[in-house]
């Protein structure tokens, strides 16, 4: 028999299939190298990858199904092994959204770290809702920075969920949010450590919470790591996508000119500016600088960016 499921589980040389979104994961092996449907090319097989199978019978572990090719992916997540290596490797495929998770306070929200993440969401393909978790602190302490907040994003045009693990506010809303409303969205929950990301899963799915988010990521550090790729129904419907790289994904490497291209409101603006390619920083009839001045693009955003083509003058 053959078929078609996607990788639930990814173990270095064992996976596990689900045909999603029916949660039945049953085992496949890899024989050799896995051509992409309709290309030469082969590719390394990652959790969320659709993939044809063929097995004998009902695939089980004495008789686990083989993995025959690799569909099409709408998008994948790359992480480079180390500094030094030039290596990367796929650690999610056929992402549906990436929640970003932030605070204002405890721990410090820093823009251009979440304008990195976004920026990088965007390189990568996958659409972000950002998460302000703990608002039972700053709906009663920090009212303006949270209106600061809410416009800066909103102009970006990123979805804004506004959360309390603490008190459940939100929580039913983002829990309808992840499943995607029809059960099959595919997630990554990522944001830098302290923000509440495994007070998110266990108000969202009790019965997640001792797998996910509790792993250190120091303790990670240098070590070969596959086996922590992994996908998770949420009881609420939809697919939860684990694993502590995942978590703090870093920025991949960018052309200067190309940094623009991945904040959405500035490539908007873009169309406008005299000059193409313009870098939004000297240029007469520069849209993008008008839409700043205009207030119609956030200084913090363009701030952001303006740091970003820096540190890439630094590295250069
Ligand atoms: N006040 C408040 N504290 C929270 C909330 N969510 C998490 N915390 C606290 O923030 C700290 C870090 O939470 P944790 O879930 O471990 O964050 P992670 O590192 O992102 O997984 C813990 O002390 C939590 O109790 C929240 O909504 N409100
Ligand atoms: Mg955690
Ligand atoms: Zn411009």
């Amino acid at each position: 028999m053959t078929g078609k499921a996607t990788v639930v589980k990814n173990a270095g040389s064992h996976f596990l299939l689900s045909a999603l979104p029916d949660w039945a994961p049953f085992p496949a092996v890899l024989k050799g190298k896995v051509r992409l449907e309709g290309s030469a090319a082969t590719n390394p097989v990652a959790v969320g990858d659709i993939v044809t199978y063929e097995a004998d019978s009902a695939p089980d572990a004495e008789h686990p199904a083989t993995i025959v090719s690799i569909l099409d992916r709408k998008n994948h997540v790359i992480r480079k092994s180390t500094n030094l290596s030039r290596q990367s490797h796929v650690i999610a495929a056929n992402v549906d959204r990436a929640y970003v998770v932030v605070t204002l306070y405890f721990p410090q929200l820093k823009l251009p770290f979440l304008d990195r993440f976004l920026v990088t969401c965007e390189v990568y393909g996958v659409p972000a809702t950002i998460v302000l978790n703990k608002t039972d602190i700053f709906r009663k302490e920090f009212p303006e920075e949270m209106a600061d907040f809410r416009r800066i994003y909103s102009l970006a045009g990123y979805p804004i969920l506004e959360v309390s693990a603490l008190t459940g506010e939100g929580i039913d809303a983002l829990r309808e949010d992840m499943s995607g409303g029809d059960g099959c969205r595919v997630s990554l929950l990522c944001g830098e450590s302290g923000v509440g990301k495994s007070s998110l899963v266990k108000a969202l799915d009790p019965s997640l919470s001792p797998k996910i988010g509790n792993i250190s990521l120091s303790h990670l550090q240098g070590r070969h790591t596959t086996s922590l790729y992994e996908m998770y129904p949420l009881s609420g419907g939809g697919f939860l996508i684990d694993s502590p790289g995942l978590r703090s994904f870093g920025l991949v490497d960018l052309e200067r000119d190309r940094i623009a291209v991945y904040f959405p409101e500035m490539l908007k603006a873009a169309s406008d500016c005299r000059f193409t390619p313009c870098t939004h920083t000297h240029e007469p009839g520069c849209a993008v600088k008008a839409a700043v001045e205009e207030g119609r693009i956030a200084p913090e955003r363009y701030r952001s960016y303006l740091g970003m083509l820096e540190e890439d003058k630094k590295f250069r």
